[in-house]
């Protein structure tokens, strides 16, 4: 195959952009002949982890699995887009352990919460915000941003351009 390779993990809120990102990642590498897939919340969690909700013993067991997937994806030699919240260090580092310091690539998605509030493309934050989604990151469960992410995008003021050319160094180098 002649390619390593890795797992890029993305963290941030919900609509801090993790998957409109790792989509549009998908496609440049796929264009540059890479071979790639993407994990996130909604391809892990309507089947792998069908069995999971959002309590934090859920979301631990939900990001266990991902990674144990995004694992093998990159000992078969594919670059690994996985897309979570990932709210919490410790299960980040979980991440870490099981994928193997030197494979994993961590971004992280830094927006404020009002400016993914603002945006609510599901209308997740409103439904949170009036009580009907308990647990809710931001709201009403917790998100600990990354101390040392090998890379930070500012999805507010970067543009997607700005992003995605990071993302193919990080991603390639
Ligand atoms: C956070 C929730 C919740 C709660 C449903 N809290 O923006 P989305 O909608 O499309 O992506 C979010 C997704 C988060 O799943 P993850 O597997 O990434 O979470 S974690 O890493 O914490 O395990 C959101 C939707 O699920 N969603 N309920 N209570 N996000």
């Amino acid at each position: 195959l002649g390619q390593r390779g890795r797992v890029i993990w993305f963290t941030g809120l919900s609509g801090s952009g993790k998957s409109t990102l790792a989509y549009a990642l998908e496609a440049r590498l796929h264009a540059a002949g890479r071979h790639c897939v993407v994990l996130d919340g909604d391809n892990l969690r309507h089947g792998l982890c069908a069995d999971l909700g959002f309590s934090p013993a859920d979301r631990h067991e939900n990001l266990r699995r991902a990674a144990q997937v995004a694992r093998l994806f990159a000992e078969s030699g594919t670059i690994c887009l996985a897309a979570f919240i990932s709210p919490m260090r410790a299960d980040r580092e979980m991440v870490r352990q099981i994928v193997g310091p030197q494979d994993l690539y961590e971004v992280y998605l830094d927006c404020p919460l009002e400016a993914c509030e603002a945006r609510d493309v599901k209308q997740l934050y409103q439904r949170a915000r009036a009580g009907a989604i308990a647990d809710f990151t931001g709201v009403s469960a917790p998100y600990e941003p990354p101390l040392a992410p090998q890379l930070v995008l500012a999805t507010q003021s970067q543009s997607i351009e700005e992003c995605l050319q990071l993302l193919v160094e990080l991603s390639a180098g």
